[in-house]
């Protein structure tokens, strides 16, 4: 099966390197997003988010002519969603993101169509995304009603790439896709040919999901293990990255690092939508969200108990993303710990962060200073890793040997 036109709904961390791959295979690529800041910056050739080599796809895609940005949808024979979904107070799931989505591609769609989900969803939003789509268009079958013989077909296909490595993690990894039938199903393998070298496994829709959460809570329960490790080797006196190497020696064990705790959009959101899908059963999954969010806490203590003994301390908190080596501060423990350090009022908070030019507004209103490393290591008395940025971990170990560090990535 060919397709000619596909449309991307929603041009963030998925949704635009996706559209791009797709646009540099020749096909014709609508991308989506309701802001008209991303859709004019992506236009003129341009990127709104920071991932490496992703300028470069999406200039010669534009260029090319085969990538336009819009923030209307516009009729293609395949529509991938890309939208948000965040947790509500509760932690339940925030699918309005995806209902909005529904509704405004709903319009455009024609018989053949294929409609995949890829953002990260709770079991079941699949079937509410083709529920949405239904209620829309009552003069289309879809395959909750009508299987195989639906005028649209519906799959969900979660996006598995880790940011910083998105463009070949997309073509390369093996991809989950779960349609709502056989026919969905063999769609959407034709679809993600088109770009993807990894292997298409099929399923259904709901595993297809609980797969993807699976995978994030995998990684969120072997971090907090690494963080209880952590703290209990503080207690006893045991130098943490020492222990974790000679343990990683034995055949069958790997211990990931230790942080200042779990960040980004993914890994600390994902789990609680099975906890909250299961909230009686999930106890292990929802324990590791507890004890991964309790650590920016206890370092937070770790660089105040630190900097104490300063008649007039001046922190400097090396990185603020939400790991090494990109720009996003989404859900960033390392923010969230400099936030706190500052709102203390009892330092000067500097902060050195290569990957941005400009603090956020929340921090520059509190005092924060963003600053070059040179300048950090002049200024302040106390040293708070908490990014392992490769710029950081270029610093001489004679630079830093006269400061109190608290290194929460053991870079040092
Ligand atoms: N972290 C640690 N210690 C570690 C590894 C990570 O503290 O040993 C921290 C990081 O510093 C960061 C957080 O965990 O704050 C998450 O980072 P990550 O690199 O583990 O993952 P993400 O959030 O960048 O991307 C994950 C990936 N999922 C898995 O590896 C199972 C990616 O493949 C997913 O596509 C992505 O979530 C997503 O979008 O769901």
């Amino acid at each position: 099966m060919l397709f000619k036109t596909v449309s991307v709904v929603g041009l963030g961390y998925i949704g635009l390197p996706t559209a791009a791959v797709i646009a540099s295979r020749g096909i014709n690529v609508i991308g989506v997003d309701v802001s008209q800041h991303a859709v004019d910056t992506i236009n003129a050739g341009n990127v709104h988010i920071v991932e490496p080599d992703l300028d470069m796809v999406v200039r010669s895609a534009v260029k090319a002519g085969n990538l336009k940005a819009v923030t209307k949808p516009e009729k293609a024979e395949a529509f991938m969603v890309a939208v948000p979904t965040p947790f509500k107070e509760d932690y339940q799931a925030d699918l309005s993101y995806i209902e909005a989505a529904a509704k405004a591609i709903a319009p455009v769609l024609e018989k053949g169509n294929l409609v995949i989900l890829e953002s990260t969803s709770p079991v079941g939003a699949t079937e509410e995304l083709a529920n949405w789509l239904a209620e829309a268009r009552p003069d289309l079958t879809f395959p909750q009603t009508a299987g195989n013989e639906a005028d649209i077909n519906i799959a969900h296909c979660p996006e598995r790439v880790l940011p910083g490595h998105v463009l070949r993690e997309l073509v390369e990894n093996d991809r989950v896709i779960g349609g709502m039938s056989e026919e969905c199903s063999k769609k959407a393998v034709a679809l993600y040919k088109t770009f993807v070298v990894g292997e298409c496994l099929l399923t259904n829709a709901r595993t297809a999901e609980m797969a993807k959460l699976t995978e994030n809570s995998f990684r969120d329960v072997n971090i907090a293990f690494a963080n209880e490790l952590s703290m209990i080797c503080d207690k006893l006196d045991i130098n943490v990255w020492e222990l974790i190497k000679l343990a990683n020696r034995h055949p069958r064990v790997n211990i990931l690092n230790p942080g200042p705790g779990v960040g980004g959009h993914c890994i600390a959101v994902d789990p609680w939508f099975i906890v909250s899908s299961a909230p009686e059963t999930a106890k292990l999954i929802r324990q590791a969200r507890e004890v991964n969010d309790a650590k920016p806490h206890y370092v937070l203590k770790q660089i105040t108990d630190a900097a104490d003994q300063f008649k007039k301390p001046v922190i400097a908190c090396l990185g603020i993303a939400f790991k090494a080596d990109i720009d996003d501060l989404r859900e960033s423990p390392a923010l969230d710990i400099t936030k706190m350090l500052a709102q203390n009022n009892e330092a000067e908070v500097l902060v050195v962060e290569p990957n941005i030019n400009e603090l956020p507004e929340a921090l520059a209103a509190l005092g924060v200073k963003l600053v070059s490393i040179e300048e950090a290591l002049e200024r302040s008395n106390t040293l708070a890793v908490l990014v392992d940025h490769k710029e950081f971990k270029a610093i001489p170990a004679e630079q830093v040997a006269r400061k109190v560090v608290v290194d929460s990535r053991g870079i040092f």
